[in-house]
């Protein structure tokens, strides 16, 4: 019989630091001869969700298709892991929920890196837009982000060590 799956959800701010921890946890997983898959908002973006934008209302049709993409994937037997931002707690309420409805765990990572962390980092160019008003919406600037408020696991990425928050993970997995 195979193993069960499972869901682990990063949440956090653009530029958190949420994917990289994300991969290195996808990688590690598969080392040790586990079936884990990434689904990244920025992936899914351009495929599933290609016709979604980033009204409060899209955001939540594109939580909760991967949500859906979790249930499958773990109740396949695959380590589900979701790199988004998701930032309202009533939509990542409905993915944790359509696990718990299959039996699935659902472990949320709140990934809490501090806003002006992940302004210095900006890889993207996205917080220096949304400050000069090129762009609106901008969670942590003009759009909202609510901190999980019970999460399985807490992660801060400023000046960590990302193996060793791989390992927190997976401790709270039980790998
Ligand atoms: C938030 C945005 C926005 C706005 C573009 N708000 O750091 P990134 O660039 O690579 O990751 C972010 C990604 C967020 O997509 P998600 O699917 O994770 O968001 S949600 O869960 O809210 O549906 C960011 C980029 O897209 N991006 N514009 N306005 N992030």
């Amino acid at each position: 019989t195979g193993q069960r799956g499972a869901t682990v959800w990063f949440t956090g701010l653009p530029a958190s630091g949420k994917s990289t921890v994300a991969v290195a946890l996808e990688r590690a997983l598969v080392e040790s001869g586990r079936t884990a898959y990434l689904l990244d908002g920025d992936n899914v973006r351009h495929g599933l969700s290609d016709d979604l934008g980033f009204s409060p209302g899209d955001r939540a049709e594109n939580v909760r298709r991967v949500g859906h993409l979790t249930r499958l994937l773990a109740d396949a037997g695959v380590v589900a892991i979701a790199s988004l931002v998701s930032p309202l707690r009533s939509d990542r309420e409905i993915a944790r929920a359509l696990n718990d409805a299959a039996d699935l765990r659902f472990i949320e990572v709140a990934v809490t890196t501090p806003l002006q962390e992940c302004e210095r980092r900006d890889p993207k160019g996205l917080y220096a837009r949304a400050r000069a008003g090129e762009l609106k919406g901008l969670t942590g600037v003009d759009a909202p982000y609510e901190t999980p408020d019970d999460p399985d696991l807490s992660i801060d990425t400023t000046g960590a060590d990302i193996d060793d928050l791989v390992r927190q993970v997976l401790e709270v997995l039980g790998n």
